[in-house]
């Protein structure tokens, strides 16, 4: 059952007003909530590692996610990116315990809106690889990706209205513009959860893998799009978004 308690690795205080600050030299394995592992092939392979919340979505795990993020976009010997997470959640959401507390204007006020929104600004195409659940916050990460690889046992859900909040990171428009209308709001008014196979057969995912080839497989399809031109790539994702 879901408690009030909080991994300790997100214990670090959100400031009310966020300072930007200075990118840390790139380093791999180096962050508290991610692994960043660079392949063979020009793909490098992040994964959401939060275990003791199922990759809850709090500050410090997004501060580390957007600093590789741009890091890797950066680096020239990278050209696909896969974000995965561990094979129970791919992300279960923005972390409860600290969004409890806020209200809208605050968040609007600070910088909450742009910690989410960065990984829209990458260049390089990003592949997520999703396994377990990707709830509320985590489906809404999931389907900013380029290109949505799921598990068999993946499950898709926008379970906000359960907590009386609305999904606020683009999941109301993506999930419509993903599987339609009606679906999309039955998932988003009910709180249900979608299962591997309905995602891909809506669209959202472009197919089911074995869970433990999922990341193979999307490492793969980075590797594909790695011998490509970069200009191409990076014109042809910004269109197709
Ligand atoms: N936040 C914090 N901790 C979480 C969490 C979450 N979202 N989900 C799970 N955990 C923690 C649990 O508290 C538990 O910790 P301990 O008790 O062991 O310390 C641990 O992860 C394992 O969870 P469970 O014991 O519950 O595991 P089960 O297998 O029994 O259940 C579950 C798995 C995924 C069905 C369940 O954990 C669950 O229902 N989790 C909550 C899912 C959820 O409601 N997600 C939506 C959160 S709301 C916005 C941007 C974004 C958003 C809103 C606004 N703006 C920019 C305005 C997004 C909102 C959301 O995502």
């Amino acid at each position: 059952m879901l408690s009030n308690t909080l991994a300790k690795s997100c214990m670090r205080s959100r400031p009310l007003f966020m300072a930007s600050r200075p990118m840390a030299a790139f380093s791999t394995g180096t962050y508290d909530n991610i692994l960043v592992d660079k392949k063979e092939g020009g793909v490098a392979l992040v994964t959401l590692n939060r275990p003791k919340a199922l990759n809850a979505l709090c500050y410090a795990l997004f501060e580390d996610l957007n600093d590789a993020m741009m890091q890797l976009d950066k680096d020239p010997e990278v050209r696909a990116i896969v974000l995965t997470g561990s094979e129970k959640a791919f992300a279960a959401g923005a972390d409860i315990k600290e969004m409890e507390p806020r209200m809208y204007p605050d968040t609007y006020m600070t910088d909450m809106l742009t910690w989410w929104d960065q990984l829209n600004t990458l260049k390089t195409p990003v592949i997520g690889a999703v396994n377990g659940y990707a709830l509320g916050g985590g489906s809404e990460l999931a389907m900013m990706c380029d290109i949505l690889l799921a598990g068999e046992d993946a499950k898709f859900g926008q379970p906000e209205v359960n907590l009386g909040v609305i999904p606020g990171m683009g999941g109301t428009q993506r999930m419509v513009r993903a599987i339609g209308k009606s679906r999309a709001m039955e998932l988003c008014l009910t709180g249900d959860m979608m299962g591997a196979e309905e995602a891909a057969s809506r669209g959202l995912v472009s197919r089911v893998v074995p869970v433990d080839q999922l990341v193979d497989e999307a490492i793969k399809v980075g590797a594909k799009i790695a011998k490509k031109s970069a200009p191409s790539i990076a014109m042809a994702k910004e269109c197709c978004n």
